[in-house]
């Protein structure tokens, strides 16, 4: 009988994760981690049992019918298991309720729930954090009418009241310059608007609601003159209300998440604000959904790493298991540094946006977040792709084979690069927070990393100065400012 290899074994997500307990430690006061601790291990159980049924069932994909037998078009998606499941588990164990739940450490308790969640979602996590999102712009809106009408059902703690929400801005001009949007509003006779025009990538098309951009009717190009709209997407009876789906993507990852090219036509709208500004409108709504990108990002690392570290105690070669052989046991530590470094920014980032929500801030700490926010999504994008490709290599060719279970995860992590602004357009959004210049990280630094002489002190200042230096020699001229983002941002974001 040939020699069989015993599979790598999941350790518990929750209780077995050092880094998230001793942050959760460091950061929540005890009684707000107790009342905690019975949703932060059923989520972490629900992602043990996924696990083990990704590994024992074949994948599957959602389905789109778009015509019934008798020839009525009725556009349904068939979901797949952990997707069915989402409404149920997400609203028992209050991942989004828990965000909004009026105190400084809600964005703590709510992310720490989306770190444990996101992998077993299998995307679910993407059409939450949109309707985390519309939940945030909403309230930042002051619209009291859909704050009334859609914020119960967005934060409802029973499935059957659960809505998730859409983010429908990409379309084919345009999805990184969203003021190339086509879609028009246009208002019916009896003052209703209404959408009509195609929206390219819409991943939450199973959702309720949506939050649109269009361009009024007679409106002039650009940005500025897009609005921002609420849209209910079915009537009471469950049939579409002006939308079409025209087809379902195929993705190289994400592929339970129903990733869909849709229609309007005619589609009632609600206007969240004054009728333009739609993108400044929606900034709350960004900021948000790219705080969630880097924590799943992080999610997927922690996932990948846990894999390959407990693969490293079953695995021998040459004699010894892999984890002692010295040269695997650094590979396997230097991913972990790079994770721990991007768990701390994005956790970092989580709670200032809690804090800076209720007003428990330091003067420089709202600035500090609009910063931060970019950074942490463009670099723990890239770090997920590195450290998840490294983890496949230290399975060898097993990495490699699909019924592992692990290719997915590296399939996956590419999107976190892409979607919800790219590495590209998030260092030039760096450049627009980084108007008031480098005075919040400065004072971050200062509080986080004390002036004691140590040489980790002196690393960070250097660091600041340079890209400093950097950002005084190119500011001058456009086109150098913008080709150095890149790299300003690389640096900012691996020193923070
Ligand atoms: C499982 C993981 C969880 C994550 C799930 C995610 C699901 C993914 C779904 C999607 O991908 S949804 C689509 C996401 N699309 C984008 O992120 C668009 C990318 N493009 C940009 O971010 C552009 O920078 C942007 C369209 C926002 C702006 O482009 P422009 O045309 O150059 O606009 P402009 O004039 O610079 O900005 C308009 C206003 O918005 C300005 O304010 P004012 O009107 O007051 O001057 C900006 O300051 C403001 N603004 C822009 N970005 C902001 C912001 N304000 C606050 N925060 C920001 N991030
Ligand atoms: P482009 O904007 O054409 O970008 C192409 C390249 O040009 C990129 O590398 C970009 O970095 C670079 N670039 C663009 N502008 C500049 C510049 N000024 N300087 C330097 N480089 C630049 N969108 C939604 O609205 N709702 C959704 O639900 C949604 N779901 C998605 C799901 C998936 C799986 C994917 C992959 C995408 C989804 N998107 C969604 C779309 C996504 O947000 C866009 O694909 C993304 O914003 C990039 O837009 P684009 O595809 O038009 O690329």
């Amino acid at each position: 009988m040939s020699f069989v290899q015993s599979a790598p074994r999941l350790a518990h997500p929750y209780r077995d994760d050092r880094v998230l307990n001793a942050w959760l430690a460091h950061t929540l006061p005890s009684a707000r981690l107790e009342a905690m601790r019975p949703d932060l291990d059923a989520l972490a159980d629900y992602a043990l049992m996924a696990w083990d049924r990704r590994c024992r069932t074949p994948r599957t994909e959602p389905v789109l019918t778009q015509w019934d037998a008798w020839g009525s078009r009725v556009d349904r998606i068939a979901l797949t298991p952990a997707w069915e499941e989402g409404p149920d588990i997400t609203t028992r164990h209050a991942v989004l309720a828990a965000g909004h739940a009026g105190s400084p450490w809600a964005r703590v308790e709510e992310f720490a729930r989306v770190y444990l969640y996101h992998v077993a979602s299998e995307f679910y996590c993407c059409p939450l954090a949109m309707t985390d999102g519309a939940a945030t712009a909403l309230h930042a809106s002051g619209n009291r009418a859909l704050i009334e009408r859609a914020l119960p059902h967005f934060l409802s703690r029973d499935p059957a009241t659960f809505w998730l929400s859409g983010q429908w801005m990409t379309e084919t001009p345009g999805g990184s310059d969203v003021g190339r949007t086509e879609t028009v509003a246009r208002q019916d006779a009896e003052g209703q608007w209404r959408l009509y025009g195609r929206k390219w990538f819409s991943s939450a098309v199973v959702g309720e609601a949506a939050l649109a951009l269009a361009r009024p009717e007679g409106a002039g190009n650009g940005t500025a003159t897009l609005a921002l709209f609420y849209v209910e997407t079915k009537d009471e009876t469950g049939a579409w209300r002006g939308v079409t789906i025209d087809r379902l993507k195929k993705k190289l990852g994400t592929h339970e998440l129903p990733t869909a090219e849709i229609h309007l036509d005619g589609l009632p709208a609600t206007p969240v604000g004054p009728l333009d500004h739609g993108v400044r409108q929606i900034a709350p709504m960004l900021n948000v959904t790219r705080t969630w990108n880097a924590v799943c990002a992080v999610a997927s690392m922690a996932r990948a790493i846990a894999l390959a570290r407990d693969y490293a105690t079953r695995r021998s070669a040459f004699g010894a298991r892999l984890i002692d052989q010295p040269l695997h046991a650094r590979t396997l530590a230097d991913m972990q540094a790079e994770y721990e470094g991007a768990f701390s920014l994005t956790f970092h980032v989580a709670e200032l946006l809690g804090r800076v929500e209720h007003g428990e801030h330091a003067t420089h700490e709202a600035a500090l977040l609009r910063l931060l926010t970019p950074l942490a999504k463009l670099w723990t994008a890239k770090v997920s792709i590195r450290v998840v490709s490294e983890a496949l290599e230290c399975f060898g060719g097993a990495g490699y084979i699909e019924d592992t279970g692990l290719p997915q995860l590296l399939r996956d992590a590419q999107v976190y690069a892409i979607w919800e602004g790219t590495t590209n357009v998030l260092s030039l959004d760096m450049l627009r927070a980084l108007s008031a210049g480098l005075a919040p990280l400065r004072q971050a630094v200062d509080e986080l990393v004390p002036d004691d002489g140590t040489p980790a002190r002196h690393t960070v200042v250097a660091a600041l100065d340079a890209a400093e230096a950097l950002l005084g020699e190119v500011a001058a001229d456009r086109a150098s400012l913008e080709a150095s983002a890149r790299g300003i941002a690389f640096t900012l974001a691996r020193t923070m």
